[in-house]
């Protein structure tokens, strides 16, 4: 089979992949997530429309190349076609950057009013902390920290603000409500990534790191480790309960006592 014919096969079945998918992304469940979904949507198209027209247009030049094989000017004589693509294409990446970069820079501004709840990652679990009522945390020591007494965080039993402290090991968050995450692990770098929020987040031992979350949509959310952690890595893995927002606040008044 001639090799035009081949690179016009090639290129259907590439298109087939897309037209027909067998999976696609989950739900987008902020409106961050819609806005990166929509970019890598212009995205693939733009690009899957130039990938489309060069398959061709290369199938087209072998099949008339290999009728007449005299076909074809010279290399030199196509100067001005070389600049335009090049200039077309600096600018359509640039643009692309600059229509992406919005996306990336955009954070939700999150109210005083918000839900906050520590994250602590270590191998090979997560644990989440809420305040109670004083909506203070209680202080932690590291020699507290015992996973086989009930204690993963090393809450201080002496500090009162650490008294109604609630840990979990799933992460209950309200719907409709700002919610500030803060990301601590106990020993190595691990990430913190749902994959409907369409966020990936490092999580360095020494630092607290923030990350704001807004979710509307209830639901329940897988909670990975994103980050290559140990031999257990595979294994590490939660769930964020996206819940109404006076069920989370009954769930908390009961969980607090
Ligand atoms: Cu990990």
């Amino acid at each position: 089979m001639p090799f035009g014919l081949v690179l016009i096969l090639l290129t259907v079945a590439g298109c087939a992949l897309f037209v027909i998918p067998p999976a696609w992304f989950p739900a987008a469940i902020t409106a961050e997530a819609a806005l990166y979904d929509r970019q890598f949507g212009w995205t693939l198209w733009i690009a899957g429309f130039i990938f489309v027209a060069v398959q061709l247009l290369l199938a087209w030049t072998v099949l008339r190349k290999h009728r007449t094989p005299d076909a074809g000017g010279s290399a030199s004589s196509h100067r001005a076609i070389e600049i335009g693509w090049s200039v077309a294409a600096a600018v359509l990446f640039l643009t692309m950057a600059a229509l992406g970069s919005r996306g990336w820079a955009k954070s939700p501004s999150v109210s005083s009013n918000k839900e906050t709840v520590e994250v602590y990652a270590h191998q090979f679990a997560w644990n989440f902390r809420y305040p109670g009522a004083d909506r203070r945390f209680g202080r932690t020591k590291i020699e507290l920290i015992s996973d086989s007494g009930g204690n993963p965080l090393g809450i201080d039993p002496e500090d009162p603000d650490g008294r109604d402290d609630i840990v979990t090991a799933s992460l209950r968050i309200p719907a409709g409500r700002d919610v500030l995450l803060l990301l601590h692990s106990r020993d190595v770098i691990h990430d913190f990534f749902v994959r409907e929020l369409r966020t990936k987040q490092d999580i360095v031992p020494g630092m607290e790191i923030p990350l704001e979350i807004h979710v509307d949509r209830p639901g329940e959310y897988e909670v990975a480790c994103a980050e290559l952690c140990g031999l257990g890595h595979s294994q590490m893995r939660s769930f964020m309960i996206v819940m109404d927002a006076g069920a989370f606040d009954a769930w908390k008044a009961k969980a607090a006592q």
